[in-house]
């Protein structure tokens, strides 16, 4: 048996689209990656997710909670191969169309230029976005190898959307981002090492983070011990339990949106499709 589930093509636990709630959250998929200038193979994300989200109970031990939040999968969307910018207005417009109906998007990537899009959106809506990003690499180009829309600029882009960004397991950048971050005010920076040695100042920070947040979750933020099927593994990376401490303490707080991008997965069962599933899971557990 290839596939370890009867409806591979939704998110596990995902219910009927039909009877819609307010105040729910929507998964998309962005199956795109022609930006990707190292391992390619993100564009199978939103599968190998969706598949991967079945091996898991309705029940979180670790929480001591079920699954009860409302949510809907309504699929991927319609990308343009190899055209970023378009790519990224057809994600802007279909969050917008969520964000109408009041559901809160959930993305599945694809590259992490999917960003860029829901973050516009939500821009839009929200008058002062929070960017929790969650990287190995900060993604403040102004340009990458000559291009604007890419997955090496999608914080300088979201940046320039006005949102305050924190930038969460960092531990690879150019020196030319490292004097944008400090020729700006609304910047925060935990890189990887701080967040291994002083989680307790990580969640002190996010604790007092006021107004919306919208989470953007690069799979690369984790050690490529644990996520090695992604666009740019970089060593030393963060663990799945600095993760559960990130979104136990964010999730009591204003979260408008998430995304879980950069899964280069090219096989069923592959452990980095298995480590987005369970964080997309372990925030649906935890927001409600
Ligand atoms: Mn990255």
């Amino acid at each position: 048996m290839l596939l370890n589930t009867y409806e591979p093509w939704k998110f596990a636990f995902s219910q009927e689209n039909e009877d819609i709630k307010e105040n729910s959250f929507g998964i998309i998929g962005v199956p795109f990656d022609s930006t990707t200038s190292y391992h390619s193979g993100s564009r199978l994300g939103p599968i190998v997710v969706r598949e991967a989200s079945f091996g898991f109970e309705k029940y979180n031990t670790i929480f001591n909670k079920d699954l009860t939040t409302a949510f809907y999968d309504f699929g991927d969307v319609n990308v343009v191969p190899g055209n970023c910018e378009k790519t990224c207005n057809i994600v802007e417009d279909t969050v917008k169309e969520l964000l109408d109906l009041e559901i809160k998007p959930i993305i599945i990537g694809g590259e992490h230029s999917a960003s860029i899009g829901a973050v516009k959106a939500l821009t839009e809506k929200y008058e002062k976005l929070t960017v929790i990003h969650l990287d190995a690499h900060r993604d403040l180009a102004f340009k990458f190898v000559g291009e604007k829309y890419s997955h090496a600029t999608v914080m300088r882009r979201v940046h320039e959307l006005g949102a305050d960004l924190v930038q969460i397991g960092i531990r690879s950048a150019s020196k030319d981002e490292e004097e944008f971050v400090k020729s700006t005010y609304n910047i925060q920076t935990f890189k990887s090492r701080d967040v291994k040695k002083h989680m307790d100042a990580v969640e002190y920070y996010l604790v007092n983070i006021e107004g919306p947040i919208y989470i953007s979750i690069d799979m690369d933020v984790f050690d490529p011990a644990i996520a090695p099927s992604v666009g740019n593994p970089t060593p030393n990376g963060l663990y799945v339990s600095h993760l559960e401490t990130i979104l136990e303490t964010l999730c009591h707080k204003n979260v408008v949106g998430l995304d879980v991008v950069e899964t280069a997965s090219d096989r069923l069962g592959d452990n980095t499709a298995v480590v987005a599933a369970k964080i997309i899971y372990d925030f649906l557990t935890l927001i409600d």
